[in-house]
């Protein structure tokens, strides 16, 4: 049997030759195993906070710094008696020489892989010198940009190209350049007699849903053994147990063919429930003894990626069918949830990714700048349903593919499949992000060419992209592989709207179109669109850090906790074509907030609506850029949102913010990813009555109203449709029973907008009439809400507060409020003094009729401070 014995304290490290923030030759106790190094000096007080202030600059040199870390571990005799000694590196932060005694044992160069060596020769009894030395990343990959070439990116600096490391260490639009260094992932020793050196488990389920398991096992060693595989069910119960057959001298196989009801299949979230099984293998000998066994938690469901054309409409879906149910994807885009890895805890995952769900989301994509994420973030997706897009980790760039860099590559991507095949949430492997559109725009990219090899041409990762990952995808599992996010199909530019997905960023970066246009930007499958938004007043006072005078939104800290180029004309912009707005700290955290709420709720309505049935998925997912921001966490692991500090602060076009808050956009989009919704949206139509003239015409008002459905079985619902005009008492109301189709959307209402008259000249100024949908189910109860008003905004001439009715009642327990108004109310967000509340939502809008009763964990009954458009300024209400 392997015994594993985790080398994970006794460690000490020093900068070689001293420096900045150590002397030389002085050795520093580790305090956390695995880590890196900027964590341990900020654990022993060396060096400020980076995320405090500008502190980020202040360590820069880390970096730049060679580091060594070193260990000392005892081995007895019964250790040297065994006939097999590995040293096992699960992950070393990234160049490193590994010395064992004195010996080098291990040369790393690839953050992404694990290493193991034989070291049987190199241990002595008793005590044992292990020391793995650093050197400098940055360094590093200067060199191999000198000897290979300068390549061009977006995002950090091109040396990053060469390196096999976390892409957004070197800094990206939403993160600082924090160079980690050190061993990053758990080292431990292995004593065996064989091994188990792979198991690929193929769990199948046929077009009829039929299920069954293929296992392959391989041996370290041909000998005298049986292998036998055994299914259990998680709580333990044994459904199958079977001996393998030899397939050659150190493989063998078995497989499984269920019966119906034996397995059950593992679905999305909402649509089923998801059963995992434990798989083990073992390997005896001929007495009986356990040589080796691994336990692999398998699951099994029936995806597929479907590629298919369209009634009506150009080009081909571009959806994941699971278990023959075809699933509109609505999920966020995943950085890592730290810039230091080893800070990150299980707990803080599993909060994240309930997070995503308790946000009506099924998908998450792991971005491809970032990392293959740790195991626990596929095992809670698996948990909770989530479907995982995952890139490889290729970000922005124009990557090189000469040999040996080739070579790293090509490790990594074998290492990486087998460790992430066997979860059922891993429903596609793409190349990388956005490398194809890098290319696109040098102009260096020739999609006539469909054979050659690549190498030699200034696009070389072509041939990773379609030559080496696919082959090794398709070799090691059944994952669908796309060749890059986004990629449309062969011969055809990124930006094509019709096949695959896309990143539609003509909203924020790019042509900066209204949010209003997320119609006409939609693509079959929009795998990134976003808009920023300023995180909570407590977290940019975080990262103020008592700076008081720089508490305004152009000050140099706001500026040095947002990366993106461009962020001021860019946030302006998208509030002076909207909205009227105060520029003091808070008010500016609100309008920013309400304009990522509103944009990014917009595009899940609008999209969402394209999901008209089979052969109509116009649209078959959305995924929000981006769910979090990354930040590090080094004291408290707790997982309450009020007791997430530490983090690094930014504004983004993260929804969530650092400690966990999110912003007012996670709410609204929630509510446009309900199981059922009502949508709304109005459009002026001119229609000239003499085409010899241009005075002559007229503008009607159209109201379009549809519903959607996620459930697998038709909906019958009331539709209430009620209508308000802000500045009189004047209102209508209408009501009708509709049927909403399965897995679709379906069109409720289209014509003039009630109440608004046609005009016929541009100076006729429309009514300002609001129109209230509610979707009510049998019982009365609410499904759906959605509002909607005449844009832009900032044209609205809002009443006065004492006008508005406005009652905010406190719950009996102080940990709920009721909302009511008698004039419609536009984008309300809550706060209260001190410590944050756990709202249940947040960007609502009120019309008379229709109080909303809001969740406030942690209010305590405390006085709420209220936001909406045309506040003057902001309202503290006085319960
Ligand atoms: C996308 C991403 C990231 C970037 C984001 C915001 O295209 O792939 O590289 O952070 O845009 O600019």
């Amino acid at each position: 049997m392997t015994i594993i014995r985790t080398l994970e304290t006794g460690w000490s490290f020093t900068q070689v030759g001293g420096g900045q923030g150590t002397k030389d030759g002085e050795w520093l106790p580790v305090t956390d195993f695995p880590t890196t190094v900027h964590v341990e000096l900020l654990q022993l007080g060396r060096i400020p906070d980076p995320f405090l202030g500008a502190n980020e600059w202040e360590v820069q040199w880390i970096g730049e710094s060679d580091w060594i870390f070193k260990n000392d571990f005892t081995i007895t005799d019964a250790d040297l008696a065994e006939p097999n000694l590995d040293l096992v590196f699960e992950g070393l932060d990234t160049y490193a020489d590994v010395t064992l005694n004195g010996q080098v044992v291990a040369k790393a160069e690839n953050q992404f892989v694990s290493y193991r060596v034989a070291v049987n020769q190199h241990l002595r009894l008793g005590s044992n010198d292990l020391e793995i030395t650093f050197t400098s990343t940055f360094k590093k990959g200067r060199q191999l940009e000198k000897d290979n070439g300068k390549f061009h990116l977006w995002n950090g600096d091109s040396s990053r190209l060469h390196v096999r490391k976390a892409q957004y260490n070197y800094g990206w639009d939403w993160g600082p350049i924090l160079m980690t260094v050190g061993p990053w992932k758990p080292i431990s020793l292995h004593a065996y007699d064989i091994r188990i050196v792979d198991t690929d488990i193929r769990c199948k389920v046929s077009e009829i849903l039929d299920a069954e398991v293929v296992v392959d096992v391989e041996l370290s060693e041909d000998i005298p053994a049986s292998i036998s595989v055994i299914l259990s069910e998680a709580g333990g119960k044994v459904i199958r147990c079977q001996d393998c057959v030899t397939l050659d001298s150190r493989r063998s196989q078995t497989q499984f063919h269920f019966s119906p009801g034996e397995v059950y299949l593992w679905y999305p979230v909402h649509y089923g429930k998801q059963p995992l099984y434990v798989l083990e293998v073992q390997v005896k000998d001929a007495s009986g003894r356990t040589l080796d066994s691994r336990r692999e938690r398998v699951a099994f469901r029936r995806v597929r990626v479907v590629e298919e054309a369209l009634i009506d409409q150009p080009g081909k879906t571009f959806l994941f069918e699971v278990n023959n149910i075809r699933i509109f994807c609505a999920g966020s885009n995943w950085i890592p949830a730290d810039s230091f890895f080893t800070a990150i805890k299980p707990q803080k995952y599993r909060a994240w990714l309930q997070l995503l769900v308790d946000g009506n989301q099924n998908m998450v994509r792991v971005w491809g700048g970032g990392m293959y994420e740790a195991e626990v973030f596929y095992d809670t997706c698996d948990e909770l349903g989530i479907l995982v897009w995952q890139d490889f980790m290729f970000g922005c760039g124009q990557y090189p593919a000469y040999d040996s860099f080739l070579k790293l590559v090509e490790v990594e991507a074998e290492q990486n499949v087998k460790r992430l095949r066997n979860h059922p949430s891993v429903v596609i492997f793409a190349g990388n992000n956005e490398d194809y559109q890098l290319a696109e725009s040098l102009d260096i990219v020739d999609y006539t060419d469909e054979t050659s090899d690549y190498r030699s041409t200034k696009f070389p990762a072509r041939y990773i992209y379609e030559r080496t990952l696919p082959s090794i995808v398709n070799k090691l599992c059944d994952i669908h592989y796309h060749r890059g996010s986004p990629y449309s199909a062969p011969g055809v530019p990124t930006t094509d709207p019709t096949l695959g997905d896309l990143h539609q960023w003509n909203v924020w970066h790019g042509s900066q179109e209204r949010w209003q246009n997320w119609d006409k930007l939609s693509g079959r499958f929009v795998s990134e669109f976003g808009m920023q938004g300023f995180p909570n007043i407590r977290t940019v006072d975080h990262w103020l850090h008592g700076r008081r005078d720089e508490r305004f939104p152009q000050s140099h800290l706001n500026n040095q906790h947002n990366k993106a180029a461009g962020f001021e004309r860019r946030l302006e912009l998208y509030l002076v074509e909207n909205l009227t707005h105060e520029f003091d700290m808070n008010s500016y955290i609100y309008y920013t907030q309400i304009v990522q709420a509103e944009a990014l709720s917009t595009a899940y309505r609008l999209w969402r609506r394209n999901w008209r049935g089979r052969g109509r998925e116009y649209t078959s997912g959305a995924l929000v850029w981006q769910v979090n921001i990354d930040g590090y966490h080094l004291v408290s692991t707790d997982v309450h949102m009020e007791q997430m500090n530490d983090c690094w602060p930014v504004t983004s076009w993260a929804i969530v913010d650092y400690f966990l808050r999110p912003k007012p956009a996670y709410f609204a989009i929630a509510r446009e990813l309900k199981p059922f919704t009502v949508g709304m949206t109005r459009k002026e139509e001119k229609t000239y009555t003499d085409e010899m003239s241009a005075a002559s015409f007229t503008i009607e008002t159209i109201l379009e109203v549809w519903g959607t459905n996620s459930s697998l079985t038709v909906k019958k619902a009331k539709l209430e449709l009620s209508l308000f005009e802000l500045d009189s008492s004047w209102s209508d109301k209408y009501t009708m029973n509709v049927v909403l189709a399965p897995n679709s959307s379906t069109e409720l209402f289209f014509g003039q907008l009630p109440g608004q008259p046609v005009r016929t000249k541009l100076n006729e100024v429309p009514r300002t009439i609001i129109a209230s949908a509610c979707l009510l189910d049998d019982t009365g109860c609410i499904l759906s809400r959605s509002s909607n008003w005449p844009e832009p905004y900032k044209f609205i001439h809002f009443p006065s507060i004492k006008d508005l009715g406005l009652s905010i009642k406190t719950g009996n327990d102080g940990e709920s409020i009721e909302l009511s108004s008698e004039k419609p109310i536009k984008g309300i967000v809550l706060d209260v003094e001190g410590e944050d509340v756990r709202w249940s939502d947040q960007a609502i809008d009120l019309v008379p009729g229709d109080p909303q009763v809001i969740k406030a964990a942690g209010l305590g009954g405390r006085d709420v401070i209220v936001r909406f458009l045309g506040d003057g300024g902001g309202l503290n209400v006085t319960i």
